[in-house]
């Protein structure tokens, strides 16, 4: 996991906070296609590597208060098919996406009230898949 982005989007997460390493060029290369893409701006990004079907993501909202209230999150995926899996909070129903190289998957509106995400570990033969999420973390003024 690593994060990236303008000096002043700090993050916890895992009671930890969290300082942004700088904007690389292809990260800022990417982050501009996401943009453009969205129409929405970003100002970090969370860089998430599964080494193998054994690297998986626990169950999640993104809903931290850094997010404000209906973020907009862009997804890149990079290398290995793997699949996601959305939960609704309430009726419990779920449904699953296939997330393959070179996809974008764009959280939005109320999703992170409603739903939980996760990226279920899986016993096929998997390769590399690195997950890139563009955040826009609202800074606040101390
Ligand atoms: O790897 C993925 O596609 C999901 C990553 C994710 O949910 C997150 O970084 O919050
Ligand atoms: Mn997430």
């Amino acid at each position: 996991m690593a994060w990236y982005g303008d000096p002043d989007a700090s993050y916890a997460y895992s009671g930890v906070d969290h300082e942004p390493l700088p904007w690389t060029e292809e990260l800022l290369h990417v982050r501009n296609d996401m943009q453009n893409l969205s129409g929405h701006v970003f100002n970090s990004v969370m860089l998430n590597l599964y080494r193998n079907g054994r690297d998986s993501m626990g169950c999640h909202a993104d809903n931290e208060t850094e997010l404000g209230h209906n973020p907009v999150i862009a997804s890149v995926s990079l290398g290995e098919t793997r699949l996601i899996r959305f939960r609704h909070n309430k009726s419990r129903k779920k449904f699953e996406l296939e997330l393959k190289d070179g996809d974008v998957l764009i959280m939005g509106g109320e999703i992170q009230h409603h739903w939980r995400h996760e990226l279920p570990k899986t016993a096929k033969e998997k390769s590399v898949r690195i997950n890139l999420t563009f955040r826009q973390i609202i800074v606040r003024a101390i």
